[in-house]
């Protein structure tokens, strides 16, 4: 009956709160397990406790400062230089895939240090990542290592949300001055997004922002999505196309080249390789974390006017 199911979720709801206030270290459990037993809970509480919240973020972020597209190591870095430096901004990050990180989950092939070449070793004494000195560059002994502490520094941040598992899958536009101006994004979930030609319609949403970083890689499934559709919407006539590798010519030109590429959307990472028709680096990534910061800057000079 209605009234002993509320009863009971009070009585949980009770119990959870005095297990919570009564902190037992992790020490002291080991070697208790004979009496163990986890504070009850109703599964609606575990419902409620989600979708409340990310309800709320969706409520809070749907007018949002700052967009970043895509949370590999150029957007997750450009995003702890926003939230770091200015608190009062509300900075939303859109990662198609369900695990963000991009391509920096290891060094390169499938090897798993990571190498950042001179003075990009800077961002990781920041973040507090440790390496080895090799000279010229440095060397982290497992790319992941960089990958989850960056992100853990990101999401520590009260003014970031990462909303996962979506795409970002059109821009919003409005008119201006230059033509046009980027002034928020279209979403939708990726799986959604993914299904668009196999399905009926599936309307997207939005979020409104007056200024869009976009990360999203070089070409590939996902990659380079927004300059792709610069082109598609006629800001630009034609995207460069990636060319070959070569370390030292790569990384300055996407350092240098991290900028506004149409007004409100600023472009960094390897995605700028597509427009620029810049060579790729391969597995060195100190241009991506200084891109990053590149891009956190010249969205900071929008909001320091
Ligand atoms: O899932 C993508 C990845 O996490 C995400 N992404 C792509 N399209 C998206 C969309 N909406 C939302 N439409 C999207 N998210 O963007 C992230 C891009 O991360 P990345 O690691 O591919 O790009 P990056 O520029 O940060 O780092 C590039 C790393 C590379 S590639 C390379 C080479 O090929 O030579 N060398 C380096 C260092």
């Amino acid at each position: 009956p209605p009234r002993q199911v509320a009863e009971l979720a009070t009585q949980t709801s009770k119990l959870a709160v005095s297990g919570g206030s009564k902190t037992q270290t992790i020490d002291e459990m080991m070697g208790q397990w004979d009496s163990f037993k986890f504070a009850p809970i109703r599964e609606s509480q575990v419902s409620r406790a989600m979708t409340r919240r990310y309800f709320q973020d969706l409520d809070t972020y749907a007018e949002s400062d700052i967009v970043i597209v895509g949370a590999g190591s150029c957007g997750l870095s450009a995003a702890y230089v926003l939230g770091k430096h200015r608190p009062d901004l509300k900075i939303c990050i859109i990662e198609a895939s369900v695990s963000p990180g991009g391509g920096a989950w290891l060094g390169g092939q499938l090897f798993s240090a990571m190498v950042m070449r001179k003075p990009a070793d800077a961002f990781l004494g920041e973040i507090g990542v440790p390496y080895e000195d090799e000279g010229n560059y440095v060397v982290v002994k497992h790319a992941a290592l960089f990958t989850s502490t960056i992100m853990s520094k990101v999401l520590s941040l009260p003014n970031i949300k990462m909303f996962n598992a979506t795409c970002v899958e059109d821009l919003i536009t409005r008119p201006s001055e230059e033509g046009v101006r980027i002034s928020g994004v279209v979403t939708n979930w990726t799986l959604v997004s993914m299904h668009h030609d196999d399905q009926s319609c599936m309307d997207p949403n939005t979020i409104n922002a007056p200024l869009v970083i976009s990360t999203t890689g070089h070409d590939g499934p996902m990659g380079a999505f927004c300059v792709k559709r610069l082109v598609s919407m006629q800001r630009i006539e034609k995207l460069g196309g990636m060319r070959g590798l070569d370390m030292n010519t790569a990384e300055d030109a996407i350092v240098k080249n991290t900028r506004e590429i149409v007004p409100g959307l600023i472009v960094g990472g390897m995605e700028l390789s597509e427009i620029d028709g810049a060579n790729r680096m391969g597995p060195t990534f100190g241009a991506m974390v200084l891109s990053g910061v590149k891009a956190a800057e010249e969205a900071l000079k929008v909001f320091d006017l």
